[in-house]
């Protein structure tokens, strides 16, 4: 398998740590790549019309993306323990993706934003908006810290990975000083060896 990748990219971030936890890192293989919203990696889009990372390339030639399906097909491959199978367990791990992959979202916006869109098309306001869903999207992940315990499952590693991007490129919103519960856990979760395998570089 080939995964056009970045080592920045949170989306991709959760896929690597899937794959590390199921050990299914050695058989999947680095595409660089330069995904951009402007101008567009055409090698990507041949693959994925959408031009993002992650994209997942099988044996086969099928492209798979985005990371949530990426992520399904790997724990799939893998023996499937981090999709919980049904009941409860299942909609909250989902919905924590969710609330996570929002998050990213919001966060990503915000980045391009601020780094790509010339500073005379800017508008603040959207830009609170998005610094907003970040601000109340990590009030929620504090909420439930305490609960979370050592689960590892699609909707952990999700919330892991966003509080890594937030170090990596939102560090001056001190996320940990709003969310302090919030910062217990992600202590102990970046621990592990998959976390640390996979530390997000600028
Ligand atoms: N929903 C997608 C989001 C992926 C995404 O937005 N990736 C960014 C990099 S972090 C990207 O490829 N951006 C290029 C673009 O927006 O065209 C996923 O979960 O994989």
């Amino acid at each position: 398998m080939k995964l056009f990748y970045s080592a920045a990219s949170p989306y991709v971030r959760k896929c690597s740590v899937v794959a590390h936890e199921l050990g299914l890192s050695g058989r999947i293989e680095h595409l660089a790549a330069a995904a951009h919203p402007v101008n567009r990696d055409q090698n990507i889009v041949r693959n994925n019309p959408l031009g993002k990372v992650p994209t997942l390339l099988l044996d086969d030639g099928t492209a798979l993306y985005d990371s949530r399906v990426i992520c399904e097909f790997l724990d799939d491959l893998g023996g499937g323990r981090l999709f919980p199978r049904g009941g409860a367990a299942r909609w909250q791990a989902l919905t924590e993706q969710a609330l996570g992959d929002g998050i990213l979202d919001a966060a990503l916006l915000a980045r391009y934003e601020g780094a790509m869109r010339p500073e005379n098309l800017r508008w603040p306001d959207w830009m609170a908006g998005q610094l907003d869903k970040i601000h109340t999207g990590v009030a929620l992940i504090d909420r439930k810290a305490e609960a979370l315990g050592d689960r590892v499952d699609i909707g952990t590693i999700t919330m892991g990975c966003v509080l890594g991007y937030l170090d990596l490129r939102f560090a001056h919103l001190n996320w940990r000083q709003q969310a302090p519960r919030a910062a217990a856990w992600f202590e102990r979760f970046n621990a592990r060896p998959s976390m640390q395998a996979t530390l997000p570089k600028a």
